[in-house]
């Protein structure tokens, strides 16, 4: 099915691509918005035929996804790697089977880059960068104590958010990061997590939250001990979906760095051409922006997730 005349008897001489995509899970709003991206551009209407799971933020289901589309033998395998490490195996085989990768949104950690053909998504490490930027110069005037919440661990996502922040703040003395933890991306252990932040330090100014989904727990917390959020304690975080740009309208969140979760129309173009045997570039780098209170509430009545 991959176009060329010797292997198109699966599906009756057609050119549909037969993609397996093996998802994350659905942790957070923006995991809703890039998994309706991907089922509404990998259409039928649009050429191909997706076989798409859920690993419910698992690697073992990834990879159990994966080995169960190349024994179907797919003509493309798409997928977003929940952490960074341990792919090399299942990614071989893929590529013994004469099965080509892309990645989308998170990047796999390997020696080997010939194991997959492409990763298109953001620049995780200039999405911290750009949030430790906005803490140092717009907070970072006095001294200000930080908490983090982390996203996933070992996550490509959690990895460089943690490490451009850090990076942002370094020359500037008043900021401090003085708690970090997973919230692993959702909305209910952003709030687990921020009890306990609010139980152990008195002394909160800003959280950093590596994306609104946790920051919205966190403001269930905070709200739950009496303190108010964008006053008592500002929030930072990093997407941009519905739901964190209408609390950063409503003053709740201070400051949004984008994600853009829209890239299923960058991975059927990428598809098409990897199946068809053109060249693809190796990394796609998705634009960001970034919003503040204002912005929001200009761009919220166009967003689309
Ligand atoms: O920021 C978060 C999601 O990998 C960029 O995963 C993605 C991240 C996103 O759970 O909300």
């Amino acid at each position: 099915s991959s176009g060329s005349s010797a292997n198109t008897a699966d599906n009756g001489g057609d050119d549909t691509i037969t993609i397996g995509f093996a998802q994350v899970g659905a942790e957070s709003g923006w995991r809703t918005a890039n998994t309706d991206s991907i089922k509404s551009t990998l259409t039928a209407d649009n050429g191909f035929d997706l076989k798409f799971s859920d690993a419910q933020q698992k690697q073992e289901n990834q990879i159990q996804a994966i080995r169960s589309y190349i024994a179907q033998g797919v003509d493309v395998i798409a997928f977003s790697p929940v952490v960074e490490s341990g792919w090399d195996a299942v990614l071989q085989e893929a590529k013994q089977a004469g099965i080509p990768v892309i990645l989308t949104d998170r990047a796999v950690d390997t020696d080997d880059d010939s194991l997959y053909e492409s990763f298109i998504g953001s620049d995780f490490v200039e999405e911290g960068r750009r949030a430790g930027e906005w803490v140092s110069q717009n907070l970072g005037t006095e001294p200000i104590n930080v908490v983090e919440l982390q996203g996933t661990t070992g996550s490509a996502p959690a990895i460089d958010r943690k490490e451009g922040f850090a990076d942002a703040i370094a020359d500037n003395s008043n900021v401090t990061v003085i708690d970090s933890q997973t919230g692993n991306f959702t909305r209910a252990e952003g709030k687990t997590v921020m009890e306990g932040f609010l139980q152990a330090h008195s002394d909160i100014d800003v959280v950093f939250a590596h994306n609104d989904d946790m920051a919205l727990g966190a403001i269930e917390a905070i709200e739950a001990a009496g303190k108010v959020p964008g006053k008592d304690i500002k929030l930072i975080s990093i997407d941009g979906v519905k739901d964190g740009m209408t609390a950063l309208a409503d003053g709740k969140i201070s400051y949004i760095v984008e994600c853009n979760p829209l890239l299923g129309p960058d991975l059927a173009e990428i598809a098409k051409k990897v199946v068809a045997g053109e060249p693809v570039d190796k990394r796609i780098v998705t634009k960001d922006e970034a919003f503040d209170q204002e912005a929001a509430k200009a761009a919220l009545p166009d967003r689309k997730y």
